[in-house]
């Protein structure tokens, strides 16, 4: 089944085996005794719980090559599971604050996207994401700095804990974006409440929603989804991970669908949370019981729900 993927964190898809060969390559020391002892330790309770080891983790992403090498296993594995298209995230504070330059990121990472058609049959386009808990002025220094490098991007998002760091303090940065061509999109109702979700849609104007599932606890909302068709980018495995929800059976997820928002299906970090997107849609499948016309749907709606031009949307059909 042909489809897209709209919500993947590039550091997020760093495998134990990889941090391991760029600390040696890097003449880093982890504080791990091997592979094995660091995956151990992705037994997460909460968001804060994994980012802890999130940006712990990429702490070994120094140089071009290592951002090359990682996205180049991240292509590997969607085009292994059927993505044809993914829209990825970076967190550049992530590594402006540990002294790792724009232009690092950005070159180590497109020199994996630039011949990514050819050989893996991925079609690619880049999100930068503000880190919400760092706060709207950072975000707009943030912006700026992006800017000198505006064709690379196709928009911006806004991710990291989100408790305590609503979308409406991120108004401005957002609404400078927009005028700069940018698409929008944020991370809201993920631990947050369904209000972050109303100021996600109503303050910052985004395209598309990531997670949003607690939209389900506001009848109203849901409603305002499904009538403007905004598309949800739902991560299952990373949901029960971060105990967003108790277990995948009891995912709100086929709610929201019948409600008749588009919902897709995404990996968010996939190393962290047991698996890519196939993974993901295998685990809903058996978990929640949908049929092949349903996962297609989920799959059709990902390619609607993508910032490619209709011209390019053919090929994923
Ligand atoms: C993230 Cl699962 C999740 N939520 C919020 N921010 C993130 N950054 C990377 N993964
Ligand atoms: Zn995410």
């Amino acid at each position: 089944m042909p489809k897209a993927e709209l919500h993947i964190h590039i550091e997020g898809a760093l495998e134990p085996e990889l941090i391991f060969d760029r600390a040696r390559r890097n003449g880093l020391t982890l504080p791990y005794a091997d592979v094995d002892d660091l995956r151990g330790r992705y037994q997460f309770t909460d968001l804060q719980s994994f980012l802890d080891l999130y940006y712990t983790g990429m702490n070994v992403l120094r140089t071009p090559e290592d951002f090359t090498a990682l996205t180049e296993e991240y292509l590997t594995r969607a085009a292994r599971q059927g993505v044809r298209h993914a829209e990825i995230f970076f967190d550049p504070q992530a590594h402006t604050s540990r002294g790792v330059a724009l232009e690092t990121v950005l070159d180590g990472v497109e020199a994996a996207l630039a011949d990514s058609r050819r050989r893996f049959g991925v079609s690619t386009a880049l999100i930068a994401c503000f880190l919400r808990d760092r706060g709207p002025e950072e975000a707009e220094r943030t912006l700026d700095e992006l800017l000198a490098h505006k064709h690379r991007v196709i928009g911006v998002g806004l991710d990291s804990a989100e408790l305590g760091h609503p979308p409406a303090d991120f108004a401005r940065v957002f609404s400078r974006a927009r005028q700069e061509g940018l698409r929008l999109v944020a991370h809201a109702g993920e631990e947050g409440p369904a209000e972050y979700v109303w100021q996600a849609l109503d303050v910052l104007g985004v395209d598309r929603v990531d997670h949003g599932i607690r939209a389900v606890e506001d009848t109203e909302l849901v409603r305002r989804l499904a009538r403007d068709r905004v598309p949800l980018t739902v991560c299952p495995l990373s949901n029960v991970r971060l105990r967003c929800v108790d277990s995948l059976s009891e995912h709100c997820l086929p709610r929201l669908a019948d409600a008749g928002i588009p919902i897709t299906i995404n990996s968010d970090d996939p190393s962290y949370f047991g698996g890519y997107v196939g993974d993901n849609f295998a685990e809903i499948e058996r978990e929640l019981g949908f049929d092949t016309t349903a996962l297609r749907e989920f799959a059709v709606n990902s390619v609607e729900a993508s910032f490619l031009p209709e011209s390019e949307r053919e090929r994923l059909r």
